[in-house]
């Protein structure tokens, strides 16, 4: 990669305007300081490594100043503004961004605000964004996009992009799709579609990964395997990249004179007092208020702390546009006004409040000189703040009490986890952490400091970038070639070379169109002669390879000589026309769960369940589709739970939902029957998910053909079954 271009809603510098021009000042936020130490380090490596940012500069900017903030935006940060108007502003990001995702997908679905005019701000801003990274991409370059005020630019950027190389990550968390199906449709649709235009999507545990894929099955009908999303044209990814921090920054920092001054500075201030501490932005999301009532409760049932304590609260002006924001202010004023009046003393004040923000040093002193910091979110997708802590104390001492509730409880288990809504947990954590001997704070911090270290925020990039260029590589590597006329000849030519051939054949797509009901989808006498043709030819063995049960495939083929493997691989059909099972098999969870799948008949209309011999089917391909296809995805979550402890697997085919034992699949079976019949070429050919199985199994050198789309395991593709029955007639023409 020479060139990353990073796109956020916020530049890494806010421009101020005044009389006589502006001016650019850095800005320092999470993201900003991650990326930092990433892109010093690639660039020491690579000199022609260039990074461009896409974003907004978070003012407005004169029209007739435009021009000169971007030539120094780019000349000073390499940075390519997005100029906004004050309505823009208010309407995408005040608005949908800040009163529709963020109480969203933190959790406080009361706050939300479902306004249209929002929406459409929000899609247009969005379009304003792909325009302007469309402005500097050159082709090689990579994408990477941030967070909830972006979700719909990867999907628009792969409309007008499709090789890009583009990823996604989400800083705030993503929600359950309880919560998530509040938002109207098309929201909904948009929002997963947009983020689904990235080639890798990445969260900051795997909850929000697996809500997000969840979310993904039940609005669009996407399934996944293990994080792939199994979506025709290109494979993507959804996975997990806890971000980190400039671990060696704070470390050092906390090390320097200056800091230690300026902490020695506070510590008179507060009389050699304990300290506990927080800095957060003004936000309901930040538990705030709670932590005020744990502290009071502390207080009231601690009273020995009382005038021995400080809790230095910092919170950092934010979203002051917003309604909820200037009334949690106003709330968190009274609050600390309240506990100081009750428990303060001539000499003591409980709370020493500031609202404003810090410079680096100073929050660094903070950091140093606290022997606890509380740190107590309702929702947070990770929060950095209790990683920075835990980074500035050399010696190892300091208790971090942090909310479960935040991303960084994931990989910070050893601190004093608390629940943020339970004000007696926090009380009693905060006694536990100022009685908490040295040597056991030590013995809890050393751990997470060494993640902390190995894991930091430049891990944390190479790692995305790093996942991106592999899932770039895999769709390279699963893009197969339309099997042309000319690729035909050269296939069929090896075939007939061969002594022994094996010929593979899914039937239902891939040898006849689908039908309305599966037992419509009976041969027609042209594909029996065809198939009766390639069969009789000396060293050819063909077999079906088919999810049907054997009853219908054995009746259908009954005088003909081909193999059968029926049921995805349970049985199959021996030359003397006996069936056996490939691999012994029991079916007594079809007891258990066949009431659940006559529940989803009776509630659906249209739909039906087939009864194979080792599994159970709902098709639901004559139902209404949205509802058949949301029925689906509600059957295959039920089941799934229900069959954890089963030996069974739960499969999507094309409109059906299938349930069998696992271990059985179309690669098995072939691998089988490859074995035992030894040939020297092999052609498979099949249509859908099941397939794949069949194609990753096979050795590399065997033939192996997707019907429908080019993304596939397999080697060549097709386009449908008028075009395999057409290389069919071909290799029987030239056999015989
Ligand atoms: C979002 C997600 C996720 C804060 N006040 C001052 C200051 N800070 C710095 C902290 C820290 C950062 O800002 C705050 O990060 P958080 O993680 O706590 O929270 P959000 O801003 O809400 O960020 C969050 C994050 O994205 C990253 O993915 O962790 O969950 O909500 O670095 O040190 N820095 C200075 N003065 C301050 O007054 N210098």
């Amino acid at each position: 990669m020479s060139r990353l271009i990073v796109v956020s809603n916020r530049l890494p510098f806010t421009l101020r305007a005044h009389e006589s021009g502006f001016e650019l000042t850095p800005s320092a936020g999470g993201l900003v300081t991650a990326l930092g130490s990433y892109l010093a380090g690639k660039q020491r490596e690579d000199p022609e490594f260039e990074c461009i940012w896409v974003g907004w500069p978070g003012g407005p900017v004169p029209k007739e100043q435009e021009a000169a903030v971007k030539q120094r935006a780019l000349e000073e940060y390499r940075a390519h503004p997005v100029f906004l108007t004050p309505e823009e502003v208010d309407n995408f990001y005040h608005g949908f961004s800040n009163k529709t995702l963020w109480p969203l997908f933190h959790y406080a679905p009361s706050y939300v605000e479902y306004d249209p005019k929002y929406w459409d701000s929000y899609v247009h801003v969005n379009t304003l964004f792909r325009d302007a990274v469309l402005e500097v991409f050159r082709p090689g370059d990579v994408i990477w996009v941030h967070d909830y005020q972006l979700l719909l630019l990867p999907g628009m950027l792969r409309d007008a992009l499709p090789d890009a190389s583009i990823g996604f990550f989400l800083h705030i968390p993503f929600p359950a799709h309880e919560i998530f199906r509040l938002m109207p449709g098309e929201w909904k649709r948009s929002i997963l579609s947009g983020m689904l235009g990235a080639d890798l999507i990445g969260f900051h545990t795997h909850d929000y990964t697996q809500y997000f894929l969840h979310c993904v099955f039940r609005v669009l009908g996407h399934d996944h395997h293990l994080g792939q999303i199994a979506m025709e044209e290109r494979v993507r990814r959804a996975d997990t990249f806890p971000i980190g921090i400039d671990f060696d920054r704070f470390m050092e920092a906390a090390r320097s004179e200056r800091v230690a001054k300026l902490a020695e500075e506070i510590l008179l201030g507060i009389r050699g007092r304990k300290a506990i501490f927080s800095v957060d932005r003004l936000d309901y999301t930040k538990g705030l208020l709670n932590r005020l009532r744990g502290y009071e409760e502390f207080l009231v049932r601690y009273p020995e702390w009382r005038g021995q304590v400080v809790f230095l609260l910092t919170v950092v002006p934010s979203r002051e546009e917003v309604p909820q924001y200037q009334r949690m202010k106003q709330e968190l004023d009274e609050r600390v006004g309240q506990i100081n009046g009750q428990f303060g003393t001539m000499e003591w004040v409980p709370i020493v409040y500031s609202y404003r923000s810090l410079d680096f040093e100073m929050l660094s002193a903070l950091y140093v000189l606290s022997p606890v910091a509380l740190i107590t979110p309702l929702r947070d997708g990770m929060n950095l703040v209790a990683k920075e802590y835990l980074a500035s104390k050399p010696d190892g001492t300091g208790v971090l009490i942090l909310s479960e509730m935040a991303g960084a409880a994931r990989e910070l288990g050893e601190a004093l986890l608390i629940n943020p809504n339970h004000f007696v947990e926090i009380a009693d954590a905060l006694h536990q952490a100022l009685t908490m001997d040295p040597e056991e704070q030590v013995r809890r911090n050393r751990p997470m400091q060494e993640r902390l270290r190995a894991y930091d925020s430049r891990r944390w990039a190479e790692h995305f970038l790093s996942s991106l260029a592999r899932v770039k590589t895999q769709q390279g590597q699963l893009a197969t070639r339309q099997l042309t006329p000319a690729l035909q000849e050269d296939v069929v030519r090896s075939l007939v070379e061969a002594k022994k051939r094996l010929i593979l054949l899914d039937y239902d797509g891939t040898l006849v169109p689908f039908a309305s009901q599966p037992n419509l989808a009976a041969p027609d006498p042209e594909l029996l002669t065809l198939l009766g043709r390639l069969s009789e030819t000396p060293g050819s063995m063909v077999f079906l390879i088919s999810g049907r049960d054997k009853g219908t495939l054995g009746e259908w083929f009954r005088t003909s000589k081909i193999g059968i493997i029926a049921e995805h691989g349970a049985s199959i059909r021996e030359d003397n026309g006996q069936w056996r099972l490939l691999k012994p098999l029991t079916t007594e969870w079809k007891g258990r769960l066949r009431p659940i799948l006559r529940m989803y008949v009776d509630q659906v209309a249209g739909s039906l369940l087939e009864e194979k011999e080792f599994s159970l089917a709902w098709h639901y391909r004559r139902c209404e589709p949205e509802l058949g296809a949301q029925r689906a995805k509600e059957l295959i979550d039920e089941v799934t739970q229900f069959t954890a402890n089963l030996d069974v697997q739960v499969l999507e085919g094309k409109k059906v939902v299938e349930i069998r034992n696992s271990g059985v699949n179309k690669g098995a079976a072939a691998l089988s029957v490859v074995s035992e019949l030894r040939p020297d070429r092999i052609l498979a050919i099949g249509d859908d998910q099941t397939d794949e199985d069949l194609f990753r199994a096979l050795p590399t050198d065997a033939i192996t053909v997707r019907v429908g789309t080019p993304f596939s395991h397999a080697r060549y593709s097709l386009n449908n079954h008028r075009d395999v029955r057409a290389l069919l007639d071909l290799l029987a023409r030239r056999l015989s």
